[in-house]
């Protein structure tokens, strides 16, 4: 085969996705000095290989047409591996599959270049209609887990019902990243299950699972919260003994529904952990990010809860395919302390928002809780205005 005469168009092509790929990502000036955002997302549609999308022969593709469309690069996982920030990132093509594709960075903030070819994820009996939002873990038994959502179509939706879907978790492992093995879905008590993940130590000589139990795809009805329950074997992953942990809640910021993000980070002061949290709006749902810690000795345990949120969907986040969505299943914390959130916004693009352990310990255990009643954060405002009184 030779090189279509297009080849200008796709040495542009290649040439815009080189810059792309090999744009630097600045700090935002402004923070609250919790997070700090960046310019740029660091990954978009637009950083799908080339290799992914053209056909880049003469003879199929004379017109340099994109026969494959990349619709958003989202909800991505995160790990450090052989020093690089490793994402394993939901991507979405635009007939609405979603798949995984990892991609690394030197330096966690910019650069970020998928790896030659998407996962093409090991399947049991029945097959995965569509699979998303992987946790990597990185275990004390010495694999690496990727849990995630295994959707199907629910059988028992009535005729012409052609949307309602079961959701699970689905587990694969691996110890090098490239060849994975696929486990046994999640066999749990509840209809549905979403954000499942595993905590990175055992327990009592058990696997941990962070949970969220739900009636129904979208509903999570009676079974809202972040729910622990502990697994004897993964090769038999039977979840026992399931709690929720952490409620969703009348009039806060995780209302309707809320959901672990990645697995907690040990901390001397307890285990820190980054969720979303869901409310309904005359505008649709709204996603934003919120952070609790658990006891050490007791992971079931709740020991600070900030009131609010942590970070929500800022003026250019709130627009994409679902708009006003901030979602986040992957973090890295790095030896010297610093942690890097990846979060991705509206269902569109992955952003990274930087901060560090100690800060983000202190933001936990000295952020005020929410009282649950207007006049409470009034309370809160007048204590801090007391406090402060006659300084500056
Ligand atoms: O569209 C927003 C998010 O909705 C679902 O999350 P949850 O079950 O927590 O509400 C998921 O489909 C997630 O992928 C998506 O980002």
């Amino acid at each position: 085969m030779t090189l279509p005469k297009t080849a200008d168009t796709f040495d542009q092509l290649f040439q815009e996705h080189k810059k792309l790929i090999q744009r630097t990502n600045s700090p935002l000036p402004s923070s609250n000095g919790i997070f700090q955002r960046y310019e740029h997302p660091i990954i978009t549609a637009a950083h799908a290989p080339i290799h992914w999308r053209y056909d880049l022969y003469e003879e199929t593709n004379p017109h340099g047409l994109e026969r494959i469309g990349i619709n958003a690069t989202f909800n991505a996982a995160a790990i450090k591996w052989k020093d690089k920030y490793v994402l394993a990132v939901r991507v979405e093509g635009s007939d609405r599959k979603s798949f995984f594709a990892f991609a690394e960075s030197l330096n966690g903030i910019d650069n970020f270049k998928f790896w030659e070819r998407p996962l093409l994820l090991p399947q049991n009996k029945d097959e995965d209609i569509n699979a998303y939002d992987m946790r990597l873990v990185r275990h004390e038994d010495g694999y690496i887990y990727g849990i995630f959502c295994t959707e199907k179509k629910d059988p028992n939706a009535p005729n012409g019902d052609t949307s309602s879907a079961i959701a699970n978790a689905g587990i694969i492992r691996s110890k090098d990243l490239e060849n994975w093995e696929r486990l046994p879905d999640l066999i749990s008590n509840s209809n549905q299950q979403r954000n499942v993940t595993l905590h990175p130590e055992f327990v009592n000589g058990k696997y941990a699972v962070y949970t969220r139990p739900q009636d129904g795809f979208i509903d999570t009805g009676a079974g809202g919260g972040i729910g622990l329950g502990f697994l004897e074997k993964m090769e038999h992953p039977q979840v026992m003994d399931e709690v929720i942990i952490n409620p969703k809640k009348y009039h806060t910021v995780y209302e309707l529904k809320n959901g672990q993000g990645p697995s907690p980070l040990k901390t001397k002061d307890g285990w820190l952990h980054l969720a979303h949290g869901v409310r309904n709006t005359a505008a649709g749902l709204r996603y934003v990010l919120y952070m609790f810690m658990t006891d050490l000795n007791d992971i079931q345990k709740v020991i600070h809860q900030p009131g609010g949120y942590v970070l929500a969907p800022n003026d250019a986040e709130i627009i994409g395919d679902v708009g006003n969505v901030l979602f986040s299943n992957g973090w890295i914390a790095d030896d010297d302390g610093k942690v890097f959130v990846y979060y991705a916004s509206s269902d569109t693009r992955t952003h990274v928002a930087t901060s560090t352990i100690d800060i983000l310990i202190d933001y936990c255990k000295n952020t005020p809780e929410d009282k649950l009643y207007s006049n409470g954060s009034v309370e809160t405002i007048l204590e801090l205005i007391e406090r402060n009184k006659g300084l500056y």
